[in-house]
């Protein structure tokens, strides 16, 4: 390995995310907008472009215009400097199929690995709200030897199903000797049995080791060609598997509360919750850590404004983040991310909510405990969130913990 190895970055953004319907109905995942001004694909990107990474490729699949269009618009690099991050459909070099798996995106791609011909290739997924510095991640991998490294976390064990369980031997700390995929019935950590080691979904390989793997991966008909499923434990079954622990991540500016945070919003609940992270006094996660930026497009609109109404009532907000071009007008704002032009009349009241952009809220309406997608109309004296069967008998999403989700254009009336 060359001292300064060449590394390039692979971003698997082709999931579904049906779990976070109706909020994916007309997008991928990690084009879904996030914390008013972001779209959750920008948190991936973010870190690689800080990593110092230059070369990076997106793989998309499922409703993709979107993500392309944010990707294209939004992280142009300069061409000159050799920079891109380039979004690349599914093509069908292969066949007339699609990807059938994150794997069979990295095999129906390699194309542009042989292109690149890096040293390295770091693949990452792209709905995670976290900091990390990937340069740290591949100098672990180098420095322990494994031809294929997973970054993992601790998280509860009741949370095991969704994700990939490592099991560390003890000897070294480091090689992974077992690699679940979703188990059903994990076993917790040895110095913690409530918790399990969880792959964050993040991957650094040796360029040869990936192409060898997802080739002898696409040869396998039993296989679902999983980046997770099928490639890890073909690496762990070899003893070629390292774990880079999270925890020795050090981004820049990090803090005591957020330096460990990762979050998986793979749901509507842990998305909304991600939210709520963001915006009290002392973050949980600190959007304004300058020294790791997170970046995004930067949307050409006047500032919010909050204004007295005709009858005197103030527009206020707090503990919330209001983006650009909001107009709250006698409207009182609480515990809520807004996206760009949000147009809100005199007497409504916002709370605990997330709007996304364009979301009109009439005159006296109320939103309480909801999720509004963009271009939203809210009619003057409406409500939303605050009658879970109401909100049901629309036809609304409702979770078990009584958030009210209301997808793309709709028309609430009172
Ligand atoms: P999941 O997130 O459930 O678990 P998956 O649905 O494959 O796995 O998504 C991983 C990433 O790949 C996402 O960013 C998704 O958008 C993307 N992706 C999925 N299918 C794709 C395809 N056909 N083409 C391109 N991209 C695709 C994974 C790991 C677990 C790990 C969790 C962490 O499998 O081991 O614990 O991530 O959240």
């Amino acid at each position: 390995m060359p001292a300064s190895p060449k590394v390039l970055g692979i971003v698997l953004a082709g999931g579904e995310g049906k779990r976070l319907m109706p909020l994916t109905q007309d997008r991928a995942k990690p084009a879904v907008p996030f914390g008013g001004q972001y779209r959750l694909i920008d948190f991936a990107i973010s870190n690689l472009i800080n990593s110092e990474l230059r070369q990076i490729v997106v793989l998309t699949q499922y409703k993709s215009h979107s993500l392309d269009r944010h990707v294209s618009q939004t992280w142009r690099m300069s061409a000159l400097l050799g920079a891109y991050v380039t979004s690349v459909p599914a093509q069908q070099r292969l066949g007339k199929r699609w990807f059938s798996g994150s794997a069979d995106a990295i095999l129906q791609s390699l194309n542009l690995i042989h292109d690149e011909k890096p040293d390295i290739v770091a693949v990452i997924g792209a709905d995670h709200v976290y900091r990390m510095d990937f340069q740290q991640m591949i100098e672990a991998h180098i420095a322990s030897g494994a031809r294929a490294s997973v970054a993992g976390i601790r998280q509860p064990i009741g949370l095991a199903n969704q994700f990939g369980v490592i099991d560390v031997d003890p000897t070294d700390g480091v090689t992974i000797r077992d690699f679940l995929e979703k188990p059903q019935n994990p076993t917790g950590l040895p110095d913690s049995p409530g918790e399990v080691l969880a792959s964050m979904g993040n991957y650094v390989f040796d360029t040869d080791a990936l192409i060898e793997a997802v080739e002898a991966d696409g040869e396998l008909p039993t296989s679902n060609h999983d980046m997770g499923g099928d490639i890890i434990p073909y690496f762990v079954s070899r003893g070629e598997a390292a774990v880079y622990d999270f925890k020795r991540n050090d981004v820049p500016g990090s803090t005591d509360r957020d330096r460990d945070y990762w979050r998986d919003v793979g749901t509507i609940d842990s998305f909304f919750d991600a939210h709520m992270d963001l915006i009290s006094a002392l973050p949980v996660f600190n959007l304004y850590n300058m020294d790791w930026p997170i970046r995004s497009q930067s949307v050409n609109s006047p500032p919010a404004k909050f204004v007295r109404d005709g009858m005197g009532r103030i527009g206020n907000a707090i503990d919330s983040i209001v983006s650009l071009g909001c107009v709250l007008s006698g409207t009182h704002l609480e515990r809520s991310v807004l996206g760009p032009w949000t147009l809100s009349g005199g007497g409504a009241t916002i709370t605990d909510s997330v709007l996304f952009d364009h979301v009109s809220v009439g005159a006296g309406a109320r939103v309480h405990r909801a999720i509004l997608d963009k271009n939203v109309v809210i009619e003057p004296g409406a409500t939303v969130g605050v009658d879970r069967e109401l909100d049901l008998s629309r036809g609304f999403t409702v979770t078990d913990s009584g958030l009210t989700v209301v997808g793309k254009n709709i028309r609430i009336t009172s």
